[in-house]
């Protein structure tokens, strides 16, 4: 069992859950939190047994940025060698679903690890933002890329450039989040997200989060060929068979994972 120093990792059934643990610095990204979530998500994405990922924090914050304690005394040639942005390029191969369950501050590095996940339930305590600005740097992990995809030019511009925080409310509006839920209710809701997925064929569910990525990453010609050559691929698996075969017959499909 890994012995973890600033996050809580547990898996319940098929969910495994990592809980962002720093409550004296409102959960700020330092070293060793990047190294544990990697380190933590990349084991639960090796385990079949497991078929989704919920990433939480505190009700006061998922998480507040970087650590900004820990980058300040440090310089570009520390930046450029040490490459603090490493382990996020493991994140981002995680082929489990992320589900980000955000209450309280979700800001700088916190917001971007947000929409490195997959779906964001956003508690109606939730704020997001890139305040990066008002230290003298910009986001550095995803933030300028990522934001003006999920929200637009104009709005992920006027956050970046002025550091302004959003509540819950704009958030869902400007479709940064997959929906609001009530702060006491958040960590069930995810429970329940992460379930429903959990219970699907784990093949067709790393080949729906593949096309759905490529969506962000590629033109639609070329998305939509990919997702043509991975729809065509669950035709090979045990679970389509299963999962018509179930429609047919009017049961529930019991999916073998194959
Ligand atoms: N880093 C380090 N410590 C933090 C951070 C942080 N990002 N945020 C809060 N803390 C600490 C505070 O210093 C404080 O500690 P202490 O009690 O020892 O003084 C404790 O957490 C509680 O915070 P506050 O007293 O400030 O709580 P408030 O409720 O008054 O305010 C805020 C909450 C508004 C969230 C405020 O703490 C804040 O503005 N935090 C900073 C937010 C921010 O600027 N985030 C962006 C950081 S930069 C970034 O993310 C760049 C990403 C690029 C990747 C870099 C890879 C290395």
């Amino acid at each position: 069992m890994t012995e973890y120093e600033t996050i809580l990792v547990e898996t319940r059934g098929r969910v495994g859950w990592i809980t962002l643990n720093r409550p004296e610095a409102l959960n700020a990204l330092n070293a060793t939190l990047v190294r544990e979530v990697v380190g933590a998500s990349t084991t639960f994405d090796r385990d079949p047994g497991i078929g989704a990922i919920v990433i939480t924090g505190s009700a006061k914050a998922f998480a507040a940025g970087a650590d900004i304690k820990e980058m300040a005394e440090q310089g570009y040639i520390d930046m450029y060698l040490n490459d603090p942005f490493r382990g996020w390029a493991e994140f981002e191969r995680v082929r489990t679903p992320l589900i980000a369950a955000v209450a309280g501050f979700a800001l700088g590095g916190g917001c971007e690890l947000a929409m490195m996940c997959d779906i964001i339930l956003a508690a109606d305590t939730a704020k997001f933002g890139q305040p990066e600005i008002n230290l003298g740097v910009i986001p550095g992990i995803g933030g300028t890329q990522r934001l003006p995809r999920a929200i637009g030019k104009y709005k992920a511009a006027e956050l970046v450039l002025t550091g302004r925080l959003m509540g819950a409310e704009e958030a869902e509006r400007a479709g940064l989040i997959s929906r609001i839920v009530p702060a006491a209710e958040l960590l069930d809701e995810a429970a329940l997200v992460a379930e429903t997925i959990a219970s699907k064929s784990l093949p067709v569910v790393y080949a729906a989060k593949d096309a759905l990525q490529a969506a962000q990453e590629t033109g639609l010609a070329e998305g939509i060929r990919f997702e043509k050559q991975a729809f065509a691929a669950t035709f090979a698996l045990d679970d389509q068979s299963e999962g018509m075969a179930a429609f047919r017959d009017k049961r529930t499909a019991h999916f073998s994972h194959r």
